[in-house]
């Protein structure tokens, strides 16, 4: 089989990269490990950047997230059993966010790969990357129990945080920067109304707790639990109750109680290789860095990538030139540490340390009064939030796929 450019991995990056090189008017083949309701399913991010949103649009994919997603201005944090609502909107000229579950992104993203006539692969494990260095890369891959090889002009690891691809990056030339963080989220799926009609971000000496949404109908609610934590640790009588402590507030406000459908436990790391690209392999999303979840970002930052290479591999086939293709670790990692960069400092805020102070809890409280009272440090927040630019914008690079 042979194809210019060759994406291991159906996620948002893979997706979306295949969808955008499309509209270049440049061929791929898409390499899924496991099948479609794998890829549709699984239960992951929420928080659309508006960029990313304007970035499905212009790719053709928004139509459904305009009908069915939920935009939202603010954010509301809450300390010492007090709420403050961070007006994401007025802090930064507009700006919003979107609640649009990944699982639907993924929908949309996979119908319209079909829609242009594939190929798409499910059921088709990569095995290795090989040539990376050389001017014909090639992927090995397993599919309905025969290994078969990829012939490209170029691939795309967009395989996720455990896919092969970052291993075709020789030793000597990989650098990795990464932390562990002492604790997880429980995070929980529930048929019941949201509690409140925007995210809820809680401090508590217990733990964090964050108060998320799919639709009008079903909430998605997260704890903060010890690294290691089990889900069947946690009987849905315990998750709700411990909710209800680390969201209390001090006015009325009460936490709704419905049907758990889904329970499951995520460590939380900050991870990033460096490079991003080694020879005609191009490192996209989670492969090439993952962030906690605090943030929100880590869909956002795989839509980023997926962009930047859509971008640079159309100018190589309009103008034969590689100066896009030479700049994209550098032009993604400028974004990724700054999602890196909030991410842990998002995290530092509301988390509790298993070894935490009381000198350590009274700055975290400090923290975040100092964003109630400034509208300087709201802002720096509501930027962040709301997400960094795309350098060259997203218009622009949509518009070219
Ligand atoms: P993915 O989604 O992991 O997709 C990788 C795909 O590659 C396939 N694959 C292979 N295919 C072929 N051959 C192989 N050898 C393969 N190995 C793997 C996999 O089966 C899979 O289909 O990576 P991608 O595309 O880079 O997307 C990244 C995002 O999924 C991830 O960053 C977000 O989910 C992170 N995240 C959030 N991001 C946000 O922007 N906003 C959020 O609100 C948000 N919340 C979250 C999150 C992640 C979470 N977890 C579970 C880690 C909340 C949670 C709890
Ligand atoms: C989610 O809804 O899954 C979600 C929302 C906000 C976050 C993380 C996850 O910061």
């Amino acid at each position: 089989m042979r194809t210019t450019v060759g994406i291991i991995g159906a996620g948002p990056a893979g997706l979306l990269l295949a969808r955008l090189l499309h509209g270049a008017g440049v061929d791929s083949v898409v390499l899924e490990a496991r099948d479609r309701a794998y890829v549709e399913q699984r239960q992951r991010a929420g928080i659309l950047e508006q960029g990313t949103a304007d970035v499905l649009r212009a790719a053709g994919a928004g139509a459904r997230m305009d009908r069915e997603g939920l935009r939202h201005d603010g954010i509301e944090l809450r300390f010492d059993r007090r709420r403050h609502r961070v007006d994401l909107s007025a802090l930064t000229g507009g700006r919003s966010v979107m609640v649009y579950a990944q699982t639907e992104v993924c929908k949309d993203l996979v119908a319209l790969r079909l829609a242009d006539g594939g190929p798409l692969l499910f059921g088709a494990e990569a095995l290795a990357v090989e040539g990376a260095g050389t001017d014909a890369p090639r992927v090995r891959f397993r599919h309905r129990g025969r290994e078969d090889v990829l012939e490209c002009d170029y691939v795309a690891g967009c395989d996720g945080f455990r896919g092969v691809s970052r291993r075709a990056v020789p030793a000597g030339v990989s650098r990795v920067f990464e932390r562990t963080y002492p604790f997880g989220w429980l995070g929980v799926l529930a048929d019941v109304p949201p509690s409140h009609d925007e995210l809820v971000y809680a401090r508590h000496d217990r733990g964090f707790a964050l108060l998320s949404m799919r639709s009008p109908s079903v909430s998605r609610l997260y704890l903060q639990v010890p690294g290691g934590t089990q889900p069947k640790e946690w009987s849905d009588e315990d998750v709700w109750r411990e909710l209800e402590r680390r969201l209390e507030t001090a006015d009325d406000w009460t936490l709704r109680r419905g049907p758990v459908t889904q329970k499951s436990v995520t460590p939380l790391r900050s991870y990033v290789h460096e490079p991003m690209r080694y020879g005609r392999l191009f490192l996209a999303g989670d492969a090439a860095h993952i962030v906690p979840p605090t943030g929100a970002k880590g869909l956002n930052l795989a839509v980023g990538d997926a962009v930047t290479l859509a971008r640079a591999l159309g100018h190589r086939k309009e103008t034969g030139s590689d100066e896009l293709l030479d700049a994209y670790s550098a032009t993604c990692l400028r974004r990724v540490w700054q999602a890196e960069r909030f991410s842990n400092d998002l995290t530092a805020l509301l988390h509790r340390a298993p070894d935490a102070t009381a000198f350590e809890d009274r700055l975290q409280l400090a923290r975040l009064e100092r964003i109630a009272s400034s509208r300087a440090a709201g802002t720096d927040l509501a930027e962040a939030y709301t997400g960094f630019p795309l350098e060259g914008g997203a218009d622009a690079a949509a518009a070219d796929g």
